[in-house]
């Protein structure tokens, strides 16, 4: 097996550059089996990144957020449905959810998409789990076409 050593750069919040609002870029090697150096520069041509920190940088923020969703924390994010609105007490369901969640809940936009179909994105905040379990019973109700939550760091 063939490793290749390459240098990745990444932001580092220095305590008195930080005050300053300011990021550091600090360098270190990294370690990678060919196919997965491999994968990764694919990955780099196909999402049109610079280089390969930018990559990695956006990888590895990615996952943090989601070890930050298994650990509960704090995130943001927004909650995309798709329905038809002529569907028996679909709405009155979802209402009747969202309000269960009033918390987690900062603003809800509604879109006509045309004579049948609703858009709705739910802006949401507070903790993954309790995110997830709202997203989970909205994406649940009966003639719900589409259901997705997006997550994002909240601190
Ligand atoms: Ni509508």
């Amino acid at each position: 097996m063939t490793y290749y050593i390459f240098l990745i750069h990444l932001f580092h919040s220095n305590t008195y550059l930080h005050k300053r609002n300011t990021m550091t870029v600090v360098r270190f090697g990294v370690s990678l089996e060919e196919d997965l150096l491999d994968a990764l520069d694919n990955y780099v041509k196909e999402n049109k990144f610079a280089n390969r920190s930018q990559a990695l940088r956006q990888l590895i923020s990615q996952n943090l957020v989601e070890q930050n969703w298994e650990k509960n924390k704090l995130v943001a994010g927004a909650i995309i449905l798709v329905y038809d609105h002529h569907k028996s007490d679909l709405l009155l369901k979802s209402m009747e959810i969202q309000h269960d969640y009033h918390d987690s809940i900062l603003s809800s936009q509604h879109f006509h998409l045309d004579s049948d179909n609703c858009l709705e994105i739910i802006a949401v905040k507070g903790f993954a789990g309790n995110l997830k379990e709202l997203s989970d019973k909205l994406i649940a109700i009966k003639g719900m076409q589409h259901g997705k939550l997006v997550m994002s760091k909240a601190e």
